[in-house]
């Protein structure tokens, strides 16, 4: 199975705020500030809107929508919520982001009926708790029942018996099949290739002259055939966390305060996965919307702020020497992540007292919230940003975690 929430963070505003139910909503931001559309509801939708699109084209397109920020606490949550429902009827769950989930079911359906019985079994339930409603698809692969999710939508459930997988896929469009994007779709529909149909026909050497190995992967779900398994998730590769600014800035202060808060938020985040870093990259985007990552490798692993931070703020002295234009986005990663366990200095304690303080941090924090202690440089984001118990509000408040 594959479930999908209908219109996620719109659907969890509607839950709070019954008023909105039946109208157009977007959730992403103020029609007035930069940013795009993360979730329009269906009567918006009517008037063209999408994810993805800038929230200044959307409020021209359907000026009566209600535009609201969001938080990301409150759809962490219900993502949780959901993800607990989908464990109770089996143990075979892979999330995919907050609203989605594989499921494999094999086997428990004869608890229910049949696999379309526990379907139903599974959206009443999401209903009755969450008050949200989702969609289902039901095949013998992954692929299938994606698009059997998002084709049934909303408040949907399609069930694509095994052996009807290709003659299902066949007659829809190749943007439906997962995967292809709108690069993808262009080349394709200049070959003459508009529906999966016609896509599976294509002779596998042609594809893969055209896109390599991706091309083969296309073959394969056009034709319905995909072995991948319903996997648990695995341990995160990388944490990062990354914000637009309201206003590109030159402003090294605000820069410099963003990028500690960024950092502590990434430290904390591996901290309670109790890992330890390698790898720090610091990404910048100019006014011109041109992008770079850069990248540093410590010469000991660490889990500190202070350590991710120092590394971020040289990256970003460096960048800000070769380049004079404002800045757009400010982030910070760490990657190459391992147990903790190395090798101390033996000479210098200061790492273990940075690591004792940090501790001490993510104590006062879980306790007292993530503001109720700070350094002085970030007290500077005090003026700028709102406040909540789990931290500053960033400039796009529905993903601001
Ligand atoms: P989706 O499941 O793609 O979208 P949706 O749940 O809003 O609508 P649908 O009924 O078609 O499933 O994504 C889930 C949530 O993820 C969505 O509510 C908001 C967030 N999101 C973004 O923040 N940015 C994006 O570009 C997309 C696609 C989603
Ligand atoms: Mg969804």
């Amino acid at each position: 199975m594959h479930i999908d929430l209908d219109t996620f963070f719109v659907s969890v505003e509607q839950v709070l705020n019954p008023e909105l139910k039946g109208k157009p909503v977007v959730v992403g931001g103020r029609p007035d500030r930069r940013g795009v559309v993360a979730s329009a509801s269906y009567e918006a939708r009517a008037s063209g809107l999408h994810a993805g699109m800038p929230l200044s084209t959307a409020s021209r397109l359907c000026p009566q929508a209600t535009f609201i920020e969001g938080s990301f606490p409150k759809y962490r949550d219900a993502s949780q919520k959901f993800m607990a429902i989908l464990a109770d009827f089996s143990p075979f769950l892979e999330p995919v982001g907050l609203d989605e989930a594989y499921l494999d079911a094999t086997g428990f359906e004869s608890i229910y009926g049949s696999m379309g019985q526990m379907a139903v079994a599974i959206k009443q339930r999401i209903k009755d708790e969450l008050r949200l409603c989702a969609s289902v698809g039901i095949a013998s692969c992954k692929v299938v029942a994606k698009v059997a999710s998002e084709l049934s939508k909303p408040d949907g459930l399609l069930e694509v018996a095994a052996g009807e997988e290709s003659s299902f896929l066949a007659p829809l469009s190749i943007a439906k099949l997962p995967g292809i994007g709108k690069k993808t779709e262009r080349i394709l529909r200049g070959l003459g290739i508009n529906t999966i149909g016609e896509l599976s026909i294509m002779p596998l050497s042609a594809l893969k002259s055209h896109f390599g190995a991706f091309g083969e992967l296309m073959y394969r779900f056009a034709n319905g055939i995909d072995d991948r398994k319903v996997e648990p998730p695995s341990a995160a590769k990388s944490i990062s966390r990354e914000t637009t600014f309201g206003k590109d800035t030159k402003d090294r202060s605000l820069l410099k305060a963003t990028l500690r808060y960024l950092s502590e938020r990434v430290g904390a985040d591996l901290r309670q996965r109790s890992k330890q870093a390698r790898c720090v990259t610091l990404k910048l985007r100019y006014a011109d919307f041109t992008t770079i990552t850069r990248s540093h490798t410590l010469r000991l692993t660490s889990d500190t702020d202070q350590t991710i931070f120092d590394t971020g703020l040289k990256l970003l002295n460096k960048a800000l020497a070769q380049e004079k234009q404002p800045v757009r986005l400010i982030g910070i990663g760490v990657s190459n992540l391992t147990e903790p366990g190395r090798q101390l200095d033996m000479l210098d304690s200061s790492t273990q007292r940075l690591e004792q303080l940090n501790r001490a941090i993510d104590r006062i924090r879980q306790k007292y919230g993530f503001t109720a202690i700070q350094t002085g440089r970030t007290l500077l984001l005090k003026d700028i940003f709102p406040e909540t118990e789990g931290g500053y509000t960033l400039h796009t408040p529905s993903l601001s975690r």
